[in-house]
């Protein structure tokens, strides 16, 4: 594995992100005071099928020179390029009427699941705004669907099982995500990066706390009581439970990455409903184990979540190369708290997508000033695009910030 990823890093000579430190760190002692062993307490197969880490392929976007020196892949290393980069979470799948045009009469997951499909409303809003980056369509909830679990995404609610997963009996019953099921989503990130050129494809994943959240509740919630009762009142449970989604997400990363995205972020929307404590202990190794699927490949690697200003150290820590940054905390003071060590990704706040022009304008410029210090800035939302979001605002965004010459 050591020397896969060396070669793996030598096609970018003079890079070495925080997740190259993270695994030189792991393999020879110590990252923040966390022991190797205590960083990874378990063993992870880091390949579904034969039990080698192959590489990515020469003929990867990120390796035969279309995505590797642009402007998002260069700040997520750490650079200055020379143009601002920009996407939008959630900018695939919300208002536009191109989409909805051609989700009519297909249900959610199954618009996920036909390859032409996601790959289409993938490319949509790149092909609008001119995006710097495509964010593929698909829902984190996807690699439980293909391992055969019972969910649906019901409109007007979001993500709803069959039956909650609560006992070690529920637990030890969940299906195992084979490989191969994964297919659809090969195919989709395929189609897609043949259209997209040099532009990137970030893939996604839900972290396994966010993940564990649906599958405790059986649904949407608001405090994430269930999984957060589990994680003290049956530890063994909650672990096991754990390590079932960071391997589901990691595998289902490990594909988009694999099959030519450039990148990979990894979503723990809720994770701020955790205290430090909570979340160092219960839920940042099973991140870390999702993570360990894919870091070999050395695609940059981005760790979001909402509510999370006092979790960002150690959401760092579960070794990622870019820290997401909600839209609460200033970029400059997240910087701050991060001691300078990683690029951000943020924090336009959706809410100002509704208010007028100059009130939106002048935050968008607050935001790229906040960003400076950082070591590389790539600009986002600090959560996803509202539904009720006028396009034409997002493509205005994207034009003002590629138009603001980069420091
Ligand atoms: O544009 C993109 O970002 C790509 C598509 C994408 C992504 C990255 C979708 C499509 N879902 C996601 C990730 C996702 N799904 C997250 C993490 C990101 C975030 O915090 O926004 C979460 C928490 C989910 C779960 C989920 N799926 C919800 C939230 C429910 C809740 O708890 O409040 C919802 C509403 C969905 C359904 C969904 N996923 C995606 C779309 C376009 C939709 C709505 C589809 C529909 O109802 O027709």
């Amino acid at each position: 594995m050591l020397l896969r990823t060396v070669r793996s890093d030598a096609r970018h000579p003079g890079w070495c992100g925080t997740g190259c430190r993270y695994l030189l760190a792991r393999i020879f002692g110590t990252i923040d005071g966390m022991t190797s062993s205590s960083a990874l307490p378990h063993s992870v197969p880091v390949d579904g099928v034969s039990g080698t880490a192959p590489s990515l392929d020469a003929s990867h976007p990120l390796m035969d020179g279309r995505t590797a020196d642009s402007p998002l892949i260069q700040a997520y290393r750490g650079g200055k390029p020379s143009r601002r980069p920009v996407w939008f979470m959630r900018q695939a799948g919300r208002s536009l009427p191109e989409y909805l045009k051609v989700r009519e009469g297909v249900a959610m997951l199954d618009s996920c699941l036909r390859p032409e499909l996601a790959s289409e409303i993938t490319l949509q809003p790149v092909r609008r705004h001119g995006v710097d980056a495509a964010i593929f369509f698909s829902d984190i909830v996807i690699p439980l669907k293909l391992a055969g679990v019972g969910v649906d995404i019901v409109p007007g609610v979001g993500p709803v099982l069959d039956k909650p997963v609560r006992t070690a009996a529920d637990v030890a019953a969940l299906p195992q995500l084979t490989w191969d099921a994964l297919e659809p989503i090969r195919e989709a990130v395929r189609l897609t990066v043949a259209e997209l050129g040099t532009t990137p494809l970030i893939g996604f994943a839900g972290a396994p706390f966010t993940l564990a959240a649906y599958m405790v509740e059986g649904k949407p919630s608001r405090d994430h009581l269930g999984p957060r009762t589990m994680m003290h009142a049956d530890p063994e449970t909650w672990t096991a439970l754990a390590n079932w989604a960071a391997d589901a997400s990691g595998m289902f990363l490990r594909a988009q990455l694999e099959a030519g995205a450039s990148a990979g972020q990894l979503f723990d929307s809720w994770a701020g409903s955790l205290g430090l404590a909570d979340y160092a202990k219960c839920v940042a190794p099973a991140s870390t184990r999702a993570l360990d699927h894919v870091r070999h490949l050395g695609a940059p690697l981005v760790h979001f979540g909402t509510g999370t200003s006092e979790l960002l150290v150690a959401m760092r820590d579960v070794g990622v190369d870019v820290v997401g940054v909600d839209y609460r905390l200033p970029l400059d003071e997240a910087n701050r708290r991060l001691g300078g060590t990683v690029p951000l990704q943020g924090n336009i706040d959706p809410a100002l997508l509704s208010a007028p022009w100059e009130v939106l304008e002048a935050h968008v410029r607050e935001v790229i000033a906040a960003g400076s210090e950082a070591p590389g800035h790539v600009l986002n939302l600090g959560h996803g695009v509202p539904p009720e979001t006028d396009p034409a605002v997002l493509t205005r965004v994207v034009e003002l910030i590629h138009s603001i010459p980069a420091g």
